[in-house]
């Protein structure tokens, strides 16, 4: 039996996983309302394919709890933020989850952390735990860090072919758990240690968060200068050793935008690159309000309650908005007054979340002049012909109606 903790963006798919493919599966999470929408059939969250696999695991008998189980294995994938003060990982839940496992694990479980952590998290807050409560490690109780890797809107996917990490302490554990994540997992699974497991996993984050700034700034600089960034980065990308990614209205997300920070908090000045990506990408809602500013200014225009915001969530085809940068910019623009005037539309968000936010495309278009295109959501690719008579600032390169604006 394995009982996974957090039930999430990355715990909910791993426990259907784990659970369509035949293993005794409990998922637990502290949130009542969460348990409860599970227990009722429904999802929490849009991911291609999220639903079907949902009904296999519950036909093979998956359970969903708000109580930690007494089973042999533990997967946890609850959050893990960094303090704004230190940038350091704040690991307090990753420490209560460990806390609440040590209540009712017997001797003999295995626990593994799915969710991404600094380089020596578990040598710092996990070990020392798990001692407390009496357990040696190694002996009664193994420790495994095995990172998630998948992207959302692609999950599947990615659990299925995605290459995995496992670290262990010693290698017949991570062997063992090696064999667990094979029931689903095609692509290689690495044995490796705790710590090397632990600084790839940021790593990965970081090598795409530092191309990604290397985009933003090649926008900044161009636009600085006349150029069409997007031409630069098509023709660079022919070069057989350059891959630029694409600039956009900053990064979002819970992982790409947090993860580089605990390296810049546990090495401080060391981490010199990787600071100044974070803080290329995190200037970006405020470089696409400057576009804004110019280009009414350009237009003759005054009135921000024309001004419409499509997208609210950090990226494309997802209902997942932490970290965004549309609320980034909404903040910003909050702290100087103007906030409350824009429209805002996102076909992903159901609920109210900011003032003058639209729930259908069409009414939001009727009132704006103004369309700032902030995500690439495959129904405003598929709806490019309403916004023939708009002013268009495309931050995603996905319209090319006469006269758009980009970065
Ligand atoms: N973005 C750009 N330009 C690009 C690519 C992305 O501006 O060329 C922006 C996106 O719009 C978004 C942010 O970056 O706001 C991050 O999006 P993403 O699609 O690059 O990545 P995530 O955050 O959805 O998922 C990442 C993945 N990591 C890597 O690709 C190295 C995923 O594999 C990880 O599992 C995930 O973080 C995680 O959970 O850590």
């Amino acid at each position: 039996m394995i009982n996974v903790i957090g039930l999430g963006y990355i715990g909910l798919p791993t426990a259907l996983m784990l659970a369509s493919h035949g293993l005794a599966v409990i998922g637990t999470d502290c949130n009542e309302e969460l348990v409860s929408t599970l227990n009722s059939g429904k999802t929490t969250f849009k991911e291609d394919g999220l639903d079907e696999i949902f009904n296999t695991a519950v036909k093979l008998g998956i359970q969903f709890s708000n109580e930690y189980q007494q089973t042999d294995m533990y997967i946890i994938s609850v959050p893990t933020p960094y303090d704004e003060c230190t940038k350091k990982i704040d690991a307090k839940y990753v420490g209560a989850a460990i806390k609440n496992v040590m209540g009712v694990c017997l001797k003999g479980a295995t626990i593994v952390i799915e969710s991404t952590i600094a380089p020596g998290t578990i040598d710092k807050y996990v070990r020392p735990i798990v001692e407390e409560n009496g357990f040696e490690i190694g002996e009664d109780i193994n420790l495994v860090h095995a990172p998630e890797r998948i992207i959302p809107g692609n999950m599947f996917y990615e659990l299925v072919h995605n290459s995995r990490t496992i670290g262990a302490d010693n290698r017949i554990i991570g062997e063992k758990v090696k064999e667990v994540y094979s029931v689903f997992c095609k692509g290689e699974i690495v044995v490796t240690d705790i710590k090397t497991a632990e600084m790839t996993k940021v790593v990965e984050n970081t090598f795409r968060d530092i191309n990604i700034a290397y985009a933003n700034e090649l926008a900044k600089i161009c636009r600085s200068d006349d150029m069409d960034v997007y031409e630069i980065i098509r023709i660079a990308n022919k070069h057989p050793r350059v891959n630029i990614l694409s600039p956009g209205p900053g990064v979002g997300g819970h992982c790409i935008s947090v993860d580089p920070w605990f390296l810049v908090g546990d090495y401080p000045g060391l981490a010199n690159i990787i600071l100044a990506a974070r803080k290329i990408n995190d200037s970006m809602p405020e470089f696409v309000l400057e576009r804004v500013h110019d280009i009414m200014i350009e237009k003759g225009m005054t009135d921000l309650s024309r001004v419409g915001l499509y997208g609210l969530t950090y990226k494309e085809n997802v209902d997942d908005m932490r970290e965004s940068p549309t609320l980034q910019m909404l903040e910003s623009m909050e702290k100087h007054l103007s906030g409350n005037f824009v429209k805002v539309y996102d076909p992903y968000i159901k609920k109210d979340v900011v003032p003058n936010q639209f729930h259908d495309l069409d009414e939001f278009l009727n009132t704006v002049d103004f369309v700032v295109l902030l995500v690439g959501h495959d129904e405003i690719k598929k709806n490019m012909d309403k916004l023939r008579d708009k002013v268009i600032l495309d931050t995603r390169k996905i319209c090319d109606l006469n006269g758009t604006y980009r970065l």
